[in-house]
C-alpha cells in the first residue's frame, strides 16, 4: 500500500482550517475526525482548530477561502467525497474543486490540501474513510507539514 511517510511534526502554535462537505457525510465525517486526530496528536492547540461545514465538495473551495480570509489560517485541509453517478455531475465537480484548490494553493500563501475522495463506488470511498486506510489522518499531518513550511 503507497502512504505518505512524515518526519518529526510539531503543530504547536500552528493554526489550521478544516473545511467539510456535509454530502456523502458517512464519509467525510470520519475523514474529518480522524483529520482532527492527527491535528491534536501533533499538538495542535484546540482554540487553534476552525471547523467548518459547507454542504457539498463544490463549496469546499469557499468554505476553505473563507477560514484563510476571516480566521488567518496557516494551512487548511479541504474534505469532501464525490462517487461517480449516472450523471456528469461527478466529472463536473471533480475538476473544479481541483481547479479551485489548485488556485488557491498558487494564489494565496495558504496551502490548501487536496482531501476530496473522488471514487466510483461506495465501497472505495468507506475502505478509504475507515479504519487503518482512513486518508485523513495522513491529510491532517501533511497540513501540519506544509504550516510549517509556510511558517519557516
Ligand atoms: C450535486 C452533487 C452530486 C450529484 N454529487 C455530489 C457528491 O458525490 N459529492 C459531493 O460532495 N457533492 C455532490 N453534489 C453537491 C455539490 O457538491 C454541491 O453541493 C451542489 O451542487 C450545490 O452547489
Amino acid at each position: 500500500m503507497k502512504e505518505i511517510s512524515f518526519e518529526k511534526i510539531n503543530g504547536s502554535g500552528l493554526k489550521i482550517g478544516v473545511v467539510v462537505a456535509r454530502w456523502n457525510s458517512a464519509v467525510t465525517y470520519p475523514l474529518r475526525d480522524a483529520c482532527l486526530q492527527a491535528l491534536k496528536d501533533a499538538g495542535v492547540e484546540k482554540e487553534h482548530i476552525f471547523v467548518q461545514d459547507v454542504p457539498g465538495s463544490y463549496e469546499v473551495v469557499y468554505g476553505a477561502k473563507h477560514l484563510i480570509e476571516q480566521k488567518h489560517v496557516d494551512a487548511v485541509v479541504a474534505i469532501g467525497c464525490l462517487i461517480k453517478g449516472a450523471t456528469m455531475h461527478f466529472e463536473y465537480i471533480a475538476e473544479a474543486v481541483s481547479q479551485g484548490i489548485m488556485k488557491l494553493n498558487t494564489e494565496t500563501s495558504v496551502p490548501v490540501i487536496f482531501g476530496v475522495l473522488t471514487c466510483l463506488t461506495e465501497e472505495q470511498a468507506i475502505s478509504r474513510s475507515t479504519g487503518d486506510n482512513n486518508h485523513g489522518y495522513a491529510w491532517g499531518q501533511s497540513a501540519i507539514e506544509m504550516a510549517s513550511l509556510k511558517k519557516s
